[in-house]
């Protein structure tokens, strides 16, 4: 077990980030690590203040969905300051979705998959995920992954990794801060390195939402939305949930 000060420490003197993690703001326990990192960003924090907590008591996941948070998990928010049209953020969730996948694999070694939009899956199951928070001025990315989380403590359709959070943390922030700069630029390699991991291009899925969809899941396109070719044709979806079938 850490204490706060040794383990803000450790993570610094690893840490070869441009900004992501600079400052890095550690606590034992909080809400939610994007309430911090919000709070922050709204008293004028810069782009890549993170936030990391050893547990938080309301995680949580997409469309008010919870996020079980115990001891051993990595809980981490960054705050992001993009400078792009507001429609395009969600493409940064990719892209931090993408980075915290070659970090957990870089360190657990088996390899990770992605499902649309933001899940980290070890062998189908789940043991990440990633949740963007927009304002008007910035936008906070929340990332959850289960490095050592007691598998009792899971649902059964979730895993954990078994790795030490130090390094997760370091490698999750440089390979996050990697992707979101391509994002500008060349988003074109985001999604290249996004299908690459892809648990969800090519299958029959359905889609959970305001309306139920079922098809084949083609593409992603350059904002981010997934391109489901139904028997009614090819159609885009922004939000929701899949089901793999
Ligand atoms: C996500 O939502 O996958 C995004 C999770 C983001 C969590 C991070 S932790 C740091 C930051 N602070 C926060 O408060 N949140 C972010 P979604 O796709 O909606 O998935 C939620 C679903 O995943 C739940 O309904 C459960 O089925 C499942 N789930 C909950 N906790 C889990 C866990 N620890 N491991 C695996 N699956 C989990």
């Amino acid at each position: 077990m850490h204490s706060l000060q040794d383990l803000a420490g450790q993570i610094s003197s690893r840490l070869h980030t441009e900004t992501f993690g600079r400052p890095l703001h550690t606590y034992d326990r909080v809400t939610s690590t994007n309430d911090i990192a919000r709070d922050l960003a709204d008293q004028g924090a810069a782009e890549g203040t993170a936030v990391l907590a050893l547990e938080q008591t309301a995680g949580r996941g997409r469309l008010g969905r919870r996020w079980v948070s115990p001891r051993g998990g990595l809980y981490l928010s960054i705050v992001l300051r993009p400078e792009m049209p507001v429609d395009q953020w969600a493409l940064l969730g990719i892209a931090v979705a993408v980075g915290a996948a070659e970090a957990a694999e870089a360190i657990a070694g088996p390899p990770i998959t992605l499902k649309w939009p933001n899940d980290l899956l070890w062998e189908n199951k789940k043991v990440g995920g990633v949740l963007i928070e927009a304002q008007t001025a910035f936008a906070v990315v929340g990332i959850g992954i289960n490095a050592a989380v007691p598998s009792s403590l899971l649902h059964p359709e979730s895993a954990s990794l078994g790795v030490e959070l130090i390094p997760l943390v370091c490698n999750v922030l440089q390979q996050s801060e990697q992707f979101v700069r391509k994002v500008q630029h060349h988003p074109s390699q985001v999604l290249t390195a996004w299908r690459s991991r892809s648990a969800t291009l090519g299958r029959p899925v359905r889609i959970a939402g305001s309306e139920e969809m079922t098809g084949i899941a083609e593409d992603i396109d350059p904002h981010g939305a997934l391109l489901l070719r139904t028997p009614n044709g090819l159609r885009r979806v922004l939000a929701g949930d899949v089901s793999l079938r």
